[in-house]
């Protein structure tokens, strides 16, 4: 039998995300889950301030204890001052490389950050109910214009939305009760899991004037200045930096997004060439999209892929969607698998993979979970892509002989 690369065959490190020791799903589940990495942060640490090496040292501890590794930081959350280029924002860039160089001492070297203005992913309902009881989490656009306009009450939202949107935004609000806005509204601003923030309406209204003068190009100035400052620091360490993709992967209330789309990605790299200047590429992010076509993204930016996250949405024809089971939805689950499988040979490298998302199922039901991070829908998840990674490389084998 002949096969490429001495016999070498480069699979995806399974990995899960771990909240820390306050999490439902413990190291336990994790390992039992199949996975030999963990994808964790320092939530404990207020955004902006250094994370120690005595910090980072006993997170790692309790993950190496369990039998795993800690593989990837997500996130290394990026201070609203560096994105708005404000204030001290030149002391939080100081204090992020500060946390890069005690992560390279304790051997943790890839770290995740994303760029979105004020919040981080956001979605109008956590528990949306498919048809065989599962609840899955749902990004609806007439909530999101209800939110905006006749409960957060924006100046100028109106201009965000088409008189159809708006039409269809007044219908969601005139029909909900009092108990479902303020759900909507905790859902958008108190802060998913792994978000570092958290708000009032007023708090949020104050966060999102920050941004008045900022658009696109400026907001993409600062993340390639920001990049810039930072690069050098990661190249020296042998740190891959990982921007994950805007969620969703359009502006939502007036903010600006600089990081949605394959041209938008071209640009980041082209100011900052370093490989290490990475994407963590997420499907489920970047699919709902139509214009992402997935698999040409992961050949085209493969070299800077280290590290992914595999989920599928599904979307309507007025741009709602909702996570559907791994494996299905609109994401072409089979093309992204087999590409992502062909690069790691080209490039021989095992890049860490997480389930992202998972669907609230059978006793995890009847727990108190994080949304879209209970453990068995990830293990479900993980399981699934598991299989069929174990499929392509079967195949990929056969064909060698
Ligand atoms: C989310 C984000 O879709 C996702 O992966 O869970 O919280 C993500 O972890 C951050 O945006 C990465 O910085
Ligand atoms: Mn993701």
């Amino acid at each position: 039998m002949k096969i490429a690369s001495e016999s070498v065959i480069y699979k995806m490190i399974q990995t899960m995300r771990w909240f820390g020791p306050g999490d439902p799903v413990s190291l336990a589940d994790i390992r039992q889950a199949g996975c030999s990495g963990v994808v964790s942060a320092l939530h404990h640490v207020p955004n902006g301030m250094i994370w120690t090496m005595e910090e980072i040292r006993k997170h790692q501890s309790l993950i190496e204890e369990a039998g795993m590794t800690w593989d990837v930081v997500e996130s290394l959350p990026v201070h609203e001052a560096i994105k708005t280029q404000s204030g001290n924002y030149k002391i939080y860039i100081a204090n992020y490389k500060e946390s890069l160089r005690n992560l390279a001492a304790c051997g943790v070297k890839i770290v995740t950050y994303n760029f979105m203005p004020v919040l981080d992913w956001t979605r109008t309902n956590l528990a949306f109910e498919l048809p065989n009881g599962a609840k899955a989490l749902k990004f609806e656009k007439a909530a999101i214009c209800a939110f905006d306009v006749f409960i957060l009450k924006r100046p100028r939202a109106a201009a965000s939305y088409s008189e159809e949107e708006i039409r269809r935004g007044k219908s969601w609000f005139e029909s909900a009760d009092e108990a479902a806005k303020i759900l909507l509204q905790r859902n958008i601003i108190a802060g998913l899991p792994g978000s570092e923030e958290s708000f009032t309406l007023e708090q949020f209204q104050h966060a999102l004037d920050q941004y008045e003068g900022i658009d696109e190009d400026k907001l993409s100035n600062h993340l390639i200045q920001f990049l810039t400052e930072i690069i050098e620091t990661a190249n020296a360490l042998g740190i891959k930096m990982v921007i994950h993709p805007d969620d969703p992967p359009y502006p939502i209330f007036g903010l600006p997004r600089v990081v949605s789309t394959a041209s938008q990605l071209r640009k980041l790299f082209q100011a900052v060439p370093s490989l290490n200047n990475g994407l963590c590429f997420c499907t489920g992010s970047l699919g709902v999209r139509t214009d992402n076509n997935l698999k040409e993204m992961i050949r085209e930016f493969a070299e800077r892929i280290h590290f992914i996250h595999l989920r599928s949405t599904k979307r309507n024809a007025v741009g709602d969607f909702y996570e559907d089971n791994h494996l299905e939805g609109d994401a072409d689950m089979f093309n992204v698998v087999k590409e992502i499988f062909l690069q790691q040979q080209k490039y021989k490298v095992c890049i860490p993979m997480r389930p992202d998302h998972g669907h609230q199922l059978l006793d995890d039901l009847r727990k108190k979970t994080n949304p879209g991070y209970s453990a068995i829908g990830r293990l479900k998840g993980l399981a699934e892509l598991r299989g069929l990674e174990f499929g392509i490389l079967n195949e990929y084998l056969l064909n060698q002989k």
